[in-house]
């Protein structure tokens, strides 16, 4: 008998067949130039704690370390049973071991993982997970040595095993046909073929679960048509959410969904009709004491500063987020970007075959495991690849339909930072444009360069209108300025507080007065450590420091200045 735990974020399974391997695990650091894919486990002794969710890296023990670490720990399960065991996101590469024998490798970053595990007679179980942090500059990986944030090696997020009593359910993904009324499809797969009149069940918000009359399996598939109980909609002011529990045979898979429709009409973004302008902030998922694998208290928290800033919205930079997250989003009524893993991909990225697949391959994941939480309303892609050149348009026109395959219900987008040049916003529904004017300035604009902030908006509003992409709506995905917190001075120069708060006030006082453009993810919610080597001697302290918050959550002068024009009131209190 298995024992499940709180704090799973969904989807979740029948409680007695669901393990946590969250925890203490014993773990060993092998070196930096082992060469990860030929690691035997059983060759190695684990000597030392590490903690699950838990990057080796940001251990003091190892900190700053690239090289390969391995985790291992057991767990009791059902003797003869299969069962499946899920990583909500790791990186940056692992290769999974059960009893020994080597089951699967991962090398898609923050993306979840679920490796089905053949059954044995044993109740012990021995789970070994080798895992690199080696961030090599090889054109088929989809990240690179350059981008702007640290890289850390670990089980990022939960890990969970569950068993499989014969057929099981593996995805389930809610389509609201009608908000208002509750109406919804459902499409199921399970992990093997069922019969064709496998029965199957529904129960809502944890009422007595139905036979659903008629459910015709094709092999693994089958879709259903429901009408959701006091059917109450989602959206940003009353977050309502609905529990679907779907019951086959003796397996049970839970997810949560709300009841909201997500439109672009002309230059409008419409939840459920009513028109949205989207305030807010793009977060990484990030502390300088545990790097990615955020405890829960660390997202709770966050989470009130989100809302204290007044954000309407958080772009997920620049991966597949964390559920636990996505499921506060859902609980609080505060909208998603989310965007698959990017940094600046260039022309031998958009060149390598397996670059591609692993791009496109990664966003469908996201897509599937984010489909039900009705606060992601978009999808993006490849944040700031060099969309200007031709190799491009046909990675982006490939990752477009993917998306859309996956869900058309959500608008598509990714973050630009070819304002002038880019040639794939014509397959967008939403255009978004990342810009720093008044930081990354010349000379020649002179200090303090503000008056740079509305021609560089307007020029590129016009832009747009001119090459026929005015109809779209506009977001302006990221702009900021760095500042060290408590860092004030009489010039109010760069890197003050006082430059980024002035410097923000001006960015949004045009965009609350230009209908043109229909939000904005300032950049960023809190610093964050970035690369350490030469190229940090733009990034003072290694670190990004264009947060509203510095990387232990405490508030500079602009996050006063920003809560007060989000939430057209007063200042956040701290
Ligand atoms: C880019 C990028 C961010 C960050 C930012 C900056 O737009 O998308 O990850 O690097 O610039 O601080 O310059």
């Amino acid at each position: 008998m298995l024992a499940a735990m709180s704090l799973m974020p969904y989807p979740r399974y029948a409680s007695d067949r669901t393990a946590s391997l969250n925890g203490r695990w014993s773990f060993a650091y092998l070196g930096d130039d082992v060469d990860a894919a030929r690691v035997v486990p059983g060759d190695h002794s684990t000597n030392d704690t590490i903690s699950v969710p838990g990057v080796f890296d940001a251990c003091p023990r190892w900190a700053g370390r690239r090289g390969v670490g391995l985790y291992r720990t057991t767990v009791k399960v059902t003797p003869g049973a299969e069962a499946v065991l899920r990583f909500d996101g790791l990186g940056l590469w692992a290769a999974l071991f059960v009893d020994g024998d080597r089951l699967a490798e991962h090398e898609l970053p923050y993306t979840g993982w679920e490796v089905r595990v053949p059954p044995r007679k044993d109740e012990i179980r021995h789970i070994d997970v080798v895992i690199s942090n080696v961030v090599h500059a090889r054109s088929s990986d989809l990240i690179q040595p350059y981008a702007d944030f640290y890289l850390y090696g670990g089980l990022y997020r939960g890990v969970w095993l569950r068993e499989l009593p014969g057929p099981a359910i593996r995805s389930a993904k809610v389509r609201v046909l009608d908000a208002q009324a509750g109406r919804i499809a459902v499409d199921l797969e399970a992990f093997d073929a069922v019969s064709k009149d496998a029965e199957l069940a529904a129960s809502f918000d944890g009422v007595a679960p139905k036979a659903l009359p008629g459910v015709h399996w094709d092999s693994t598939y089958t879709t259903v048509e429901l009408d959701v109980p006091d059917p109450r909609p989602w959206s940003p002011a009353s977050p309502n959410l609905h529990v679907l529990a779907l019951t086959l045979g003796d397996d049970v898979y839970e997810t949560r969904f709300g009841l909201r429709q997500v439109d672009v009409v002309g230059r409008e973004i419409r939840i459920n009709g009513e028109p949205v302008e989207l305030r807010g902030v793009c977060r990484h998922e990030a502390h300088p004491q545990y790097g990615p694998a955020l405890p829960d208290t660390q997202l709770v928290q966050d989470m009130q500063w989100l809302q204290r800033l007044g954000c309407n919205v958080v772009r997920g930079a620049h991966y597949a987020q964390d559920p636990r997250f996505l499921d506060l989003c859902d609980e609080v009524g505060m909208l998603v970007f989310e965007e698959s893993l990017g940094w600046q991909a260039h022309p031998e990225h958009f060149e390598d075959a397996l670059f591609v697949e692993r791009c496109e391959r990664q966003t469908r994941l996201m897509v599937q495991r984010s489909f039900n939480h009705p606060s992601v309303i978009m999808w993006g892609f490849l944040n700031e690849a060099f969309s200007h050149e031709e190799s491009s348009r046909p990675v982006f026109e490939r990752l477009v339909s993917a998306v859309k395959e996956e869900d058309a219900s959500r608008p598509v987008t990714f973050a630009s930072m070819k304002p002038f040049d880019d040639l794939n916003l014509d397959l967008v529904d939403i255009v978004c444009l990342n810009v720093y004017p008044g930081w990354y300035a010349d000379a020649e604009e002179g200090p303090r360069p503000l008056h740079t902030i509305v021609p560089l908006l307007d020029r590129a509003l016009e832009h747009l209108e001119k090459n026929g992409l005015g109809d779209k709506p506009m977001i302006v995905s990221e702009i900021g300025a760095g500042a060290i917190y408590g860092w004030r001075d009489a010039l109010h120069g760069h890197w003050t507080e006082d430059y980024q708060r002035d410097l923000l006030v001006t960015v949004l006082e045009k965009i609350d007065e230009d209908p043109r453009i229909n939000g904005v993810m300032l950049w960023q919610f809190c610093d964050g450590r970035t690369y350490n080597d030469g190229r940090a001697l733009f990034r003072p302290r290694a670190f990004n420091n264009k947060g509203l918050l510095d990387e232990y959550r405490r508030p500079k002068l602009a996050a006063d200045a920003v809560a007060r024009r989000f939430t057209k009131t007063s200042a956040i209190k701290d």
